[in-house]
């Protein structure tokens, strides 16, 4: 195998390649349905789990080196940014996503620190320009310091929740610096261990407090991104305030804040919370919702926030085909919230990982294509509901008729016989579709 020096553009080769470092199946300039692949998927790379993450665990510490052989901790941050650039290069991906400590050496003072920020900022942007890359989404690590331990938005300290808001700030500036698509909120310690200290009230108009402020401010200096929360149930906290697509949505509705936000869903979040990727997505698009993705998988023996690059075709097909029918990505996209696993630990396995899971989400956006172009499924799903399109159904829908009209309607209907919902039948077309 080749070598990561040597490796300069991961090329499409097509299937039947054999190549470790090829694709096969991510075509970035292939036209599909009106669009060339790289803007129906565009994939994004973590900032966090790439260029960041050395393999530390529970049980042990880092499996790689990612200080660049440097010392100076800006000079760190500066090769850290090279780096990602360079790789984004090499694997054709267009967009980053990063959080404010991702980029940037912590210093003694949140002064010192919001310096060093914004230097880094100027110098990926810089970086951005050279290598032609956006920025997906940016988001501040308002969960990771000793501060943040009882959250917050939501934290018993109005200090804590003062600093959480200055990062907010300093994150929307580099968002509007850096034409950022997107600004994320992850609320990664909002939520609670235990009630018998927890005043939830108050925790959650202040989250709703603080999310009108990012809003205001949003508006106030003219970012025209969007803004995600991203919905997940539990890890760090028991229970966290964002649970799921729904949670999200009632909090949002109950602070008046539909208009102004979108989710970004991630999979593994989504099957931790009991949900498929797909019901997660569905839900968001129903709600008018749907943003962008945090595309990984999870283990399903494993009930933990695994982060594994996705490699299972079967669900990156059924969420590319719930993405399609949301109409695409507009200013959302796939970033690859992944990680090779700790003993992947190459440089060569960074590129092989997302090449995997480039790959994989090239083939469902094939096979969800193929899906919807051959129709079994859209036409028994419109045929399974037609009893809606006229008669009493059609009054039903359209909200003509009341529970006296319905009585009476009941009274004369001979018999109440559902048709079959031929799951079996139609999971076989699923398997049909991907395997011809
Ligand atoms: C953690 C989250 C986090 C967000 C950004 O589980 O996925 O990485 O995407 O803060
Ligand atoms: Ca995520
Ligand atoms: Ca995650």
């Amino acid at each position: 195998m080749k070598n990561y020096q040597e490796i300069t553009k991961v090329a499409y080769e097509g299937s039947t390649s054999k190549e470790p470092f090829a694709f096969k199946y991510y075509d970035p300039d292939e036209v599909i349905a009106g669009k060339p692949m790289r803007e129906h998927l565009r994939f994004a790379l973590s900032y966090w789990h790439t260029i960041c993450a050395e393999g530390v665990d529970m049980f042990g510490g880092g499996t790689m080196d990612k200080k660049m052989g440097k010392t100076d901790p800006m000079e760190i941050f500066k090769a850290k940014a090279d780096f990602a650039f360079e790789l984004m290069d090499k694997l054709q991906i267009d967009y980053y996503c990063f959080h404010d400590v991702d980029i940037a050496p912590e210093g003694a003072t949140w002064e010192e620190s919001l310096g060093y920020f914004r230097q880094m900022v100027d110098y990926v942007g810089q970086l951005q320009k050279e290598h032609g890359k956006k920025l997906l989404w940016n988001t501040a690590n308002n969960f990771g310091d000793k501060k943040f331990m009882a959250g917050a938005a939501t934290s018993c300290s109005a200090d804590v929740f003062a600093i959480a808001a200055a990062k907010v700030k300093a994150g929307l500036d580099a968002a509007l610096k850096l034409n950022a698509e997107g600004y994320v909120f992850w609320g990664g310690r909002e939520g609670y261990e235990t009630l018998l200290n927890t005043d939830m009230g108050l925790e959650l108009d202040n989250l709703g407090r603080f999310m009108q402020m990012a809003v205001d401010y949003k508006k106030k200096i003219g970012f025209t991104g969007d803004f995600y929360i991203e919905p997940k149930p539990k890890e760090p906290t028991k229970h966290q305030y964002d649970f799921d697509a729904a949670t999200c949505m009632n909090f949002l509705r109950t602070y008046g804040l539909e208009k102004e936000f979108k989710l970004n869903i991630e999979a593994n979040h989504a099957t931790l919370a009991g949900h498929t990727f797909q019901h997660e997505i569905r839900t968001a698009a129903v709600n008018g919702a749907f943003g962008s993705i945090d595309a990984n998988q999870g283990d399903l023996f494993l009930g933990w926030d695994t982060d594994q690059f996705p490699t299972n075709v079967y669900d990156t097909t059924l969420a590319m085909y719930e993405i399609l029918k949301a109409g695409g990505f507009t200013k959302g996209g796939l970033n690859f919230d992944a990680k090779a696993r700790r003993m992947s630990n190459t440089f060569e396995d960074i590129l092989l990982s997302y090449i995997a899971g480039m790959d994989t989400f090239a083939l469902g956006l094939r096979k969800a294509l193929a899906l919807i172009d051959d129709g079994r499924i859209d036409e028994f799903v419109a045929n399974r509901y037609r009893s809606y399109r006229d008669g009493i159904g059609a009054k039903i829908v359209a909200g003509e008729t009341s529970l006296e009209e319905l009585a009476d309607y009941a009274l004369t209907v001979p018999s109440f016989d559902v048709e079959s919902g031929r799951q079996e039948y139609l999971e076989s077309v699923v398997n049909n579709i991907l395997f011809s």
